[in-house]
C-alpha cells in the first residue's frame, strides 16, 4: 500500500469479513498510530480480519496515554475482530491474546517468555511485546474488538531511550526475521487461538496463564495515581483480574492499575 514514504489515500471501508485474518492487510510506511485508524474503521463497520500495519509509528499508544516507541523493524499492527460472543466473555481477552502471542514467540525464540499482567510479554532481557485490546458492545453482545499489537522484532532495544527495559527478537537471536512472514504466522496463530476460545471458558486457560505469570505467589508493588501498595499476588482470577492479599491480610481483586511490578 505504501509508496515513497507518502501515506497513501485511505482504503474504502469493506464490510465483508476477510476469509482469514490478515487477508486484507494495509501496510503504511508511517502512521501516527495503527490503533487510531483501525478504531475508526471498526466504528465505520470494517469487516473482521482487517489489519492496519505501519513500518513505523510516530505516536504509538500504550496504556494510559503512555508512549509506545515504534521504530522501523518492529511489528506494529492493529487487527479488527467481530466476535459473535457475549460481552461478559470479553473479560480476560487481553490475557488470551497475550497467551497466544507468547506461545508463538516462545516457539521462535526457543526460550521462555513471561506474561506480565495485564498486557506485556517479557523475556529475561526486557519487554518484547505490548498489547492493547479495545472493544465496543451492542447490548449484551460484543460488537467489535480491536487488538493493537506491538512486537520488537528486528528493531534493536539499544535504540530506545534510557529507562526502557526492552528486548527484541533480533537482540535475542542475533538474526532478523522476514516481517511479512512473521506477521502472517502471528495472525494465523491468533485466529486459530480465537476460534478455539469459542467452545471454552476463560477458566480453561487459567492454569496456563498463571503458570506463565511470574507474579503469582510473589510480593508485588502496585502503582496507581502516584500511590504504591505492596501485596502478595495470589494469581490471576477467572475474569482476568489480579488477585492480591494486602499486608494487613485483606484480599483484593485488581482490574486496572497504572503499573504492577515484582517487589525487589
Ligand atoms: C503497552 O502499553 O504495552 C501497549 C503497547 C501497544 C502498542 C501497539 S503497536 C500497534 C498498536 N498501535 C499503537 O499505537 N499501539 C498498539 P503499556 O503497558 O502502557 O506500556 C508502555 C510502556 O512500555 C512505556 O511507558 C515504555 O516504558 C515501554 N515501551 C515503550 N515502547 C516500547 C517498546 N517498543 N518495547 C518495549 N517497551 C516499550
Amino acid at each position: 500500500m505504501s509508496r515513497g514514504g507518502v501515506t497513501p489515500p485511505l482504503p474504502p471501508v469493506t464490510h465483508e469479513p476477510a476469509s482469514y485474518w490478515g487477508e486484507r492487510l494495509y501496510l503504511f510506511d508511517s502512521l501516527p498510530s495503527t490503533n487510531t485508524i483501525a478504531r475508526e474503521y471498526a466504528r465505520r463497520g470494517e469487516g473482521e480480519g482487517t489489519v492496519f500495519m505501519a513500518r513505523q509509528q510516530t505516536m504509538g499508544e500504550g496504556r494510559l496515554r503512555r508512549e509506545w516507541h515504534s521504530p522501523e523493524g518492529g511489528a506494529w499492527l492493529s487487527l479488527i475482530v467481530r466476535p459473535r460472543i457475549k460481552a461478559e466473555r470479553l473479560s480476560g481477552i487481553t490475557l488470551l491474546f497475550s497467551l497466544w502471542i507468547l506461545d508463538y514467540l516462545e516457539e521462535l525464540l526457543g526460550k521462555p517468555v513471561y506474561l506480565h499482567w495485564p498486557n506485556d510479554l517479557f523475556t529475561g532481557g526486557g519487554k518484547l511485546c505490548g498489547l492493547l485490546v479495545e472493544s465496543s458492545l451492542e447490548g449484551e453482545m460484543a460488537q467489535w474488538l480491536m487488538a493493537g499489537i506491538g512486537i520488537n522484532v528486528n528493531n534493536r532495544a539499544s535504540s530506545f531511550p534510557p529507562g526502557i527495559q526492552a528486548a527484541s527478537i533480533a537482540d535475542i537471536t542475533g538474526e532478523e526475521l522476514d516481517l511479512q512472514h512473521f506477521t502472517a504466522t502471528l495472525l494465523s496463530r491468533l485466529e486459530t487461538g480465537f476460534a478455539g476460545f469459542a467452545g471454552k471458558n476463560f477458566s480453561h486457560y487459567l492454569p496456563l496463564i498463571n503458570k506463565k505469570c511470574p507474579m503469582a505467589g510473589h510480593h508485588i508493588e502496585i502503582t496507581d495515581q502516584g500511590r504504591i501498595r505492596r501485596a502478595l499476588c495470589t494469581g490471576i482470577g477467572p475474569e482476568g483480574q489480579l488477585m492480591v492479599q494486602e499486608e494487613q491480610g485483606e484480599r483484593r481483586e485488581i482490574r486496572a492499575a497504572g503499573r504492577v511490578s515484582l517487589s525487589r
